[in-house]
């Protein structure tokens, strides 16, 4: 669609009550958009009229950063990163955008003088779930980094319209139910269908001559799809930036098909819709692992091309030729999830703009860059050649040829080496015929990185080796961050207002700053106010688990918490066995003196993910009993809080104590939970695993508790044959741990329902828990010890903050920028043409 030049209204001058700042002003526009845009007034409205016409009034404000940086994005045809990512798990927006624009404090009192509770509002707030945990919480920091260091950036994915599912507890076990973000509106979108984009599927490929006499090849797809994007505003902090998160609504070309209509089959018409509106229908709720079912694979290809086919719009509008589309943007895969993005592009450049294979190729390389984020073999995305054929006939064509090139290469690099050959192949051969995403990622990518320096390490060393020993130059590493704004600011303001006491609030955008809060370290009144926030938060805690879980809570017993997505690595069940060792100590010895614990657990398990799903029941089940024996004397409590969510997570990490980060070494690439609770002052009990190693070197060892096994003696263990059966023998408390679940003491005499579990453990234990065990419990038996020293808790809590500076996931863009991107800032003044009158 044209645009439409008018230089009449050239010199708008947008109203105040849509711009200004002031307690006034944010009154008048809050009733203003109650009425106009919700068409409520106070005497009917809903708590959620009153939420949207919160968000609406804060949009507008949204709105002004927005035009003015798409304005100077297109004027200056900004380098731009596009991040593309099957998810992004914003968490609410509404507390967000309030502190990015710096305005919290005007709003509450503003609609407080309304007699309204802002609290009450931003609790309204159905967070868009549309992502599984680390992976899509990763993205949406980096969007809030990115945009607070002033980066031109573009996030790309896809509008599920039922994002991850609710969790609910029945009788112990998940039930899971479906998450309907959309019920209520989403105010904090833009449809922008002018935009719109087709995307093909199935169907068949011919060749021809064209007229220049050259090879050609033409796609004849079995399906069309319509993209719609859906805008959304990302505000940088105390910015004039707003990026944009692009996502895209799959919808049929045309909603009706008129022919079959008139012939009266009506729902034969509607079946088409129905068909294309299933692709952007459901976040697929696996973490970790892949399944290779056709609709994810469709996902995939649907919104890596609605992307690429908007960035060529994008660089046809601003000039730029096509054969610099590189130098306009920089592409970065969030995992493989679009790595179909090589052939997309390739396919874009060759088959559509006319360009020729070696050319596409180049740009394609130089476009693209690849984040790895797993070390688990069963997350490593392949599909079956046939399912590819069927889907994307055209791009599979693609692949053999880059493969053939690129096996080429292999060969003159690396001669006579056949089983290389195969072992590097963008085709699996071995047996049913696969299309290896990982490869195809790292091969059309000049950069391949992962997510901290121990996985990054493993990758060379292990699960990408031979691409690593073919382009040692494109592999580096870039820790994971996460945003101080919302993990910090918003989520904890007693801690941010004591720090900012102290030291000014630069730490805010300058995350090391907050080295300078060891100074306080040892003033007594600072570290008693510390103290004093960490237990207010806590009793807040209390409150709610009564309130949910109708669990008594005591508030000056240890916090443990294991908040994460449920998976056998991570280890909730390692967890598990020592809440037990604790139990079984009690109840040979009911007066034994015990540092009181509360163990709390939040997160989900992928619905077909039947041993996750078991160590729920077990953790609840445990709780049922040791939250209710009368030897236990409160001493123990075990709390399941159900239908853990970003809303959640910042209730629960400014209340930790204690942090559990307990995978088995090698198997966490980073974790990003790890950072936001230590950057709240929880100690961390930990492997060295992932990130935990680079918190620990930052922290020091005398502030972080470390067990087990490490990365090299994992494998050394499995490669001697590891025989979990001997542990069990010979560690008295140990079995009796386990003999007490096997027993039925759990589950109500019934002996068979967590033996799967048992035996898993008993005869394989994959992940080591057996290995740790002893390690595990003599390091808590250390954090029991240390917690009763008050002072010297606090102090390790403090120099805990104070020192994750280089957890800041503006440190990770900055890194990403002069390493990966070449990007530089571009400043956001409020220009003239919609500057508004303050
Ligand atoms: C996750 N990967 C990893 O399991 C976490 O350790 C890491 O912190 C996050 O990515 C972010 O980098 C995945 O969810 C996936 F999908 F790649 F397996």
């Amino acid at each position: 669609m044209q645009t439409v030049p008018n230089h009449q209204v050239d010199n708008l001058q947008i109203e105040d009550d849509r711009t200004g700042l002031s307690v006034e002003c944010l009154k008048r526009a809050f009733l203003d958009n109650l009425f106009y845009v919700q068409g409520k007034f106070p005497k009917i409205a809903t708590k959620n009229d009153y939420y949207m016409a919160l968000a609406y009034t804060v949009r507008d404000r949204l709105l002004q950063r927005w035009i003015n940086t798409a304005v100077i994005y297109t004027e200056r045809a900004s380098r731009t990163v596009s991040y593309l990512s099957a998810e992004f798990l914003m968490g609410p927006h509404l507390g967000n955008n309030l502190v990015n624009l710096g305005i919290y404090d005007q709003v509450k009192q503003a609609v407080s003088e309304l007699g309204l509770d802002l609290e009450d509002l931003l609790e309204q707030e159905e967070e868009p779930g549309l992502g599984n945990g680390g992976l899509g919480r990763l993205a949406a920091c980096y969007l809030d980094s990115m945009a607070t260091l002033e980066i031109p950036s573009l996030g790309y994915g896809i509008r599920y319209e039922f994002g991850i599912f609710d969790q609910d507890i029945r009788d112990g076990w998940q039930v899971e139910i479906t998450d309907k973000w959309l019920h209520c509106g989403n105010p904090w979108e833009i449809a922008r269908p002018e935009w719109e984009v087709y995307v093909r599927l199935g169907g068949h490929t011919e060749a021809y001559t064209d007229e220049h006499g050259r090879y050609r090849v033409r796609w004849i797809p079995f399906q069309v799809i319509k993209g719609v994007p859906h805008d959304t505003p990302i505000l940088g902090y105390k910015t004039n930036t707003a990026n944009t998160l692009r996502l895209w609504t799959a919808e049929a070309p045309e909603s009706f098909d008129f022919a079959a209509f008139n012939s009266g089959d009506y729902l034969g018409a509607v079946q088409e819709k129905m068909v294309s509106e299933n692709l952007s229908k459901v976040l697929y709720p696996n973490d970790d692992s892949s399944q290779g079912k056709r609709l994810r694979l469709a996902q995939q290809i649907f919104f890596v091309s609605c992307s690429l086919q908007d960035m060529i719009r994008i660089v046809f509008r601003q000039n730029v030729p096509l054969e610099k589309f590189h130098e306009k943007f920089v592409v970065q895969l969030n995992d493989t999830h679009p790595a179909i993005a090589v052939a997309e592009l390739m396919r874009l450049l060759i088959d559509e703009h006319d360009m020729g294979w070696d050319q596409a190729w180049q740009i394609t390389q130089k476009s693209l860059a690849y984040t790895n984020h797993t070390l688990l073999p069963e997350a490593l995305e392949r599909w079956p050649i046939s399912l590819f054929r069927e889907l994307l006939p055209r791009h599979l064509e693609i692949i053999y040829e880059i493969n053939y090139h690129f096996l080429e290469e292999v060969k003159a690099k690396f001669p006579g080496d056949s089983d290389r050959l195969r072992r590097m192949s963008l085709i699996d051969e071995s047996g049913e015929k696969y299309v290896r995403m990982a490869h195809l990622a790292c091969v059309g990518s000049h950069s391949i990185n992962g997510v901290a320096a121990l996985h990054t390490k493993l990758l060379q060393q292990d699960v990408l080796r031979d691409f690593y020993q073919m382009y040692p130059e494109k592999f580096n590493n870039k820790t994971n961050g996460v945003t101080p704004r919302r993990f910090i600011v918003l989520s904890n303001p007693r801690l941010t207002n004591l720090i900012s006491s102290k030291i000014g609030d630069n730490w805010i955008k300058h995350l090391e700053d907050l080295k300078h809060l060891e100074a306080f370290v040892d003033d007594p009144e600072f570290c008693s106010q510390w103290r004093s926030i960490k237990s207010a938060i806590k009793q807040d805690l209390v409150a709610y688990i009564a309130q949910q879980n109708g669990i008594t809570v005591n508030p000056d017993s240890i916090f443990d918490i294991q908040a994460k997505r449920f998976h056998e690595y991570k280890r909730q069940h390692l967890n598990a066995l020592h809440i037990i060792t604790l139990y079984n100590r009690i109840k040979a010895n009911p007066d034994i003196d015990i540092t009181p614990r509360t163990f709390i657990f939040g997160g989900k398990a992928a619905p077909g993910y039947y041993m996750a799903k078991l160590i729920i029941k077990l953790l609840n089940s445990i709780g049922d009993v040791v939250n209710n024996d009368p030897d236990v004397r409160d001493r123990l409590k075990v709390v399941f809080l159900k239908d853990y969510s970003v809303k959640f997570a910042q209730r629960v990490y400014p209340a930790a104590d204690l942090s559990e980060q307990i995978s088995m070494a090698g198997k966490e690439a980073s974790g990003t939970g790890n950072m936001k609770f230590a950057l709240n002052g929880a100690l961390t009990i930990g492997t060295l695993d992932g990130a935990n190693v680079e918190i620990r070197e930052e922290v020091g060892e005398d502030n972080f508790f470390i067990f087990g096994l490490t990365a090299p003696e994992v494998y050394a263990l499995k490669a001697r044959g590891y025989r979990p059966l001997d542990y069990y023998h010979s560690n008295r408390e140990l079995k009796a741990v386990i003999d007490r679940i096997a027993s039925g003491h759990f589950s109500h005499g019934d002996t068979k329902l967590f033996k799967p579990l048992l035996d898993s453990l008993l005869y394989r234990d994959e992940y080591l828990l057996f290995a740790d065990y002893q390690a595990y419990i003599d390091c808590q038996d250390r954090v029991s010890q240390v917690y009763r020293d008050r002072d010297r808790w606090t102090r390790m809590s403090i120099l805990n903050a104070a020192r994750m500076g280089k957890f800041s996931s503006d440190r990770s863009i900055r890194d990403y920028c002069q390493d990966i991107w070449n990007i530089k800032p571009v400043p956001i003044e409020l220009g003239e043409c919609i500057q508004a009158k303050e």
